[in-house]
């Protein structure tokens, strides 16, 4: 039990997933956070939060040159977001592929944009898309003592 637990450590990725303003508003906060749970990843992160302009501005600064990046400025500060830092062997790829391309019109049926949304402009959630903005943005939207390290009871019965 323990041997294999301290092996598959190395393997381990953080990823942030954020439920954007539509996802709230629409009250499809719980069916969202249901998937991630359901697949087997580790939920280390998790907060209601009104995001301040500068924070989104940071978080989406790749972005920053984009005709679109005021309205999307807008739009992630427009209501409340919920907050997640989720922990897992192969979590980062794994949460896009949950996730669904950004246009929803051409995420595929089954994923979160696929079934649940129909514009790229309010596409209700996100996700890092390397293992390394996953640190950065984790970083970005929680501060120190809001996550929570905790032993995944679940894991010998998700990974051999
Ligand atoms: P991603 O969220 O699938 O990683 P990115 O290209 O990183 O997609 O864009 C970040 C976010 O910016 C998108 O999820 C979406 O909310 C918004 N966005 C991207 N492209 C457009 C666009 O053409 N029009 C309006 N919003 C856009
Ligand atoms: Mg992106």
């Amino acid at each position: 039990f323990l041997p294999h637990l301290v092996a598959s450590m190395e393997e381990v990725e953080e990823t942030y997933i954020m439920i954007k303003p539509d996802g709230v508003q629409r009250g499809l906060v719980g069916e969202i956070i249901s998937r991630f749970e359901r697949k087997g990843f580790k939920l280390t992160g998790l907060k209601l939060f009104q995001c301040p302009k500068e924070l989104a501005e940071e978080h989406y600064k790749d972005l920053k040159t984009k005709p679109f990046f005021p309205k999307l400025i807008e739009y992630i500060t427009s209501g409340p977001v919920v907050c997640m830092a989720w922990e897992g062997v192969g979590v980062v790829a794994s949460a896009r592929k949950l996730i669904g391309a950004t246009n929803p019109l051409q995420a595929e049926p089954g994923t979160i944009r696929g079934d649940l949304a129909v514009q790229t402009g309010r596409n209700v959630v996100h996700g890092s898309d390397s293992p390394e903005n996953g640190k950065r943005e984790i970083d970005l939207w929680f501060k120190e003592g809001e996550l929570c390290q905790w032993v995944h009871v679940q894991a010998p019965w998700l990974r051999e």
